[in-house]
């Protein structure tokens, strides 16, 4: 069958364009995909930067590097870049852009223009951040949640932080946007729904939060600026206004938003263990319907955040009973991915090991989260750093781990090079320890009741404080030796061919890297379905 060229893409008529112009302008979903991951990884390293400053002045009760308002400025700018610019659109932007048209068999996405669009709005977003920080006024110390009063108040440049927190809100719209339609309308033939791989699935589910979700953040975000420019009084109590309702709206974006941060992730875990278990997975059906029921379920959930704002308890109740219910979902992913590896004949590759640490993190972050559900021990845990703990378990210990697992994982597919497996074992031992080390501290000291956002705290704290301070250290080096290793892979690495891992998804069946227009002349027709691994072998290398 002949190629057909995809209408209104204008893909064809790229010829890719030399210098930084091919990108610049670029419409190809695979350089739209790497411009997205080098952005993020710089913002990674600059909070996390942040984050480590944030974990040294802890060290000790009172100030040690900095004082009260540079402290609340650093973990709000720590906190924002976090979210917004690194771990919402971390694996969407990303592997999702890299390949989802891959895995099913199609070009391009289907608006690859607006795809370049989503990108610039990124790039906006992160500026107008950016400058918030540097520019008169002073950095926001309103904490990433931006709650009101103190928000429409703080003379710091929040107005600022909340136009690039809108922007970055627009680039996860576009996104969502463009994935939704490219699952629906370019699946190669062949590739029905029950043989798309789940990494498929789970962009999908993210990208119908993205698109129906995200602009409830927008307008509550253009409220908080009407409420400091111009005094409308919506949140402002004293003139009819409710400081509650700001929570509300806040959290009915924000509490999906963990899943666009998390269903990504759980996607690229489903395509490493099967590959490394050299199984199918288990409960193919099971998984892809738990990705739309976590989708669906976590959407009425916000208001467990709110359990200490006078809620009434019968409100306590339902919210706290649909927390429960999405953890089922949930739970029925980490059992059919230990099923899988259940008499696999496991491979304890890089890609492999950053998936294992992924299932156990996201395990204790999961558990956490029934203990912050549960109205009688989140009333006790609530703001302390158990919180900051246990949500660093599951979007660190979580999507972060599953970030690295897809870069170690899919890097040698896009660069046709690899890197040094020793060393990235290494980085992966030492950063499983330091991970641990200082979440699991904080999350003890918060039972014991120390409360987040204070650069300072009783001296009886200070044990637990000292230990996680040097667990971010080895947590560091860790982070500094993968980026290292990797780049080197990139620059200098062995040659890989198409299948370096024995994969059994589309990419592995195409040159690494992948050629402009992914497949050749033909069109691939799919005959089976993504985790077959009968008569898949790795390449050597
Ligand atoms: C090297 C890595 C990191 C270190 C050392 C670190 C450290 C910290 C610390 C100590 C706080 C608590 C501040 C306080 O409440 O007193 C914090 C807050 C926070 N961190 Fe991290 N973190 C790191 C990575 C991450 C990552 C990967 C995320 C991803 C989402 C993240 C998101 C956040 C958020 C949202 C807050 C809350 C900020 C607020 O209260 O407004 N951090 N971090
Ligand atoms: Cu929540």
């Amino acid at each position: 069958m002949t190629h057909t060229p995809l209408k209104n893409s204008g893909f064809y008529s790229e010829s890719p364009r030399s210098g930084i112009l091919g990108w610049l302008l670029t419409t190809d979903h695979k350089r739209i995909g790497i411009m997205y991951l080098c952005c993020i990884i710089v913002m990674f390293i600059v909070a996390a930067i942040l984050g480590l400053a944030l974990r040294l002045e802890l060290i000790a009760p009172g100030p040690t590097i900095m004082g009260a308002q540079t402290y609340n400025a650093t973990f709000t700018v720590h906190g924002i870049i976090m979210i917004f610019l690194v771990i919402i659109p971390s694996i969407p932007a990303t592997f999702g852009n890299l390949l989802l048209p891959i895995h099913i068999g199609a070009r391009d996405v289907s608006f690859p223009k607006i795809n370049l669009i989503s990108w610039y709005c990124y790039i906006a977003g992160g500026i107008l951040a950016i400058f918030s920080i540097f520019s008169g006024g002073g950095a926001p110390d309103t904490g990433w949640t931006f709650y009101v009063p103190f928000s429409t108040q703080t003379t710091t440049n929040v107005n600022l932080a909340v136009m690039g927190a809108f922007m970055l809100g627009f680039s996860s719209i576009l996104t969502g946007l463009n994935f939704v339609t490219t699952i629906h309308r370019l699946r190669a033939k062949g590739m029905g729904w029950g043989r798309l791989p789940l990494f498929v699935w789970t962009l999908y589910s993210t990208a119908w939060i993205q698109v129906l979700a995200t602009p409830m953040l927008g307008i509550t975000l253009v409220l908080v600026l009407l409420e400091r420019v111009f005094g409308a009084g919506l949140f402002d109590a004293a003139r009819g206004g409710d400081p509650i309702l700001y929570q509300h709206l806040f959290w009915i974006y924000s509490h999906p938003a963990v899943y666009i941060m998390i269903l990504p992730a759980m996607g690229v875990i489903s395509e490493i263990i099967p590959t490394f278990s050299r199984k199918p997975l288990f409960g193919y059906w099971a998984m892809a319907i738990s990705s739309l029921a976590i989708a669906f379920a976590g959407s009425l959930v916000w208001a467990h955040h709110m359990y200490a704002s006078g809620m009434s308890d019968f409100a306590i109740l339902i919210f706290s009973f649909l927390t429960f219910v999405v953890a089922i979902p949930s739970a029925i992913k980490v059992f059919n991915w230990v099923a899988t590896l259940y008499k696999g004949s496991i491979q304890l590759a890089p890609p492999m090991l950053f998936a294992l640490a992924f299932i156990f993190q996201f395990a204790i972050g999961g558990l956490g989260g029934l203990a912050l559900g549960a109205a009688a021990s989140d009333i006790h845990l609530t703001d302390t750093t158990f919180v900051v703990g246990h949500f660093h378990y599951v979007m660190f210990g979580g999507t972060g781990f599953a970030f690295f697992a897809a870069l170690h994982y899919w890097l040698p597919k896009f660069t046709g090079r690899m890197y040094n497996h020793k060393i990235a074992v290494i980085s992966w031992g030492l950063m499983f320890v330091g991970f641990n080390v200082t979440y699991m501290s904080m999350q003890a000291v918060g039972i014991m009741g120390m409360p987040r956002r204070y650069y300072d705290y009783l001296p009886e704290f200070q044990t637990l404080n000292v230990v996680a301070t040097i667990g971010s250290w080895v947590l560091a080096v860790s982070l500094a030796i993968m980026f290292i290793n990797l780049w080197n892979g990139i620059r200098r690495g062995a040659p890989v061919g198409k299948n370096p891992w024995g994969g059994a998804t589309l990419e592995w069946t195409i040159p690494s890297p992948p050629p402009l227009e992914n497949f050749g002349e033909e069109d691939p027709i799919v005959t089976k379905g993504p985790y077959d691994y009968k008569g898949v072998v790795a390449d050597e290398y």
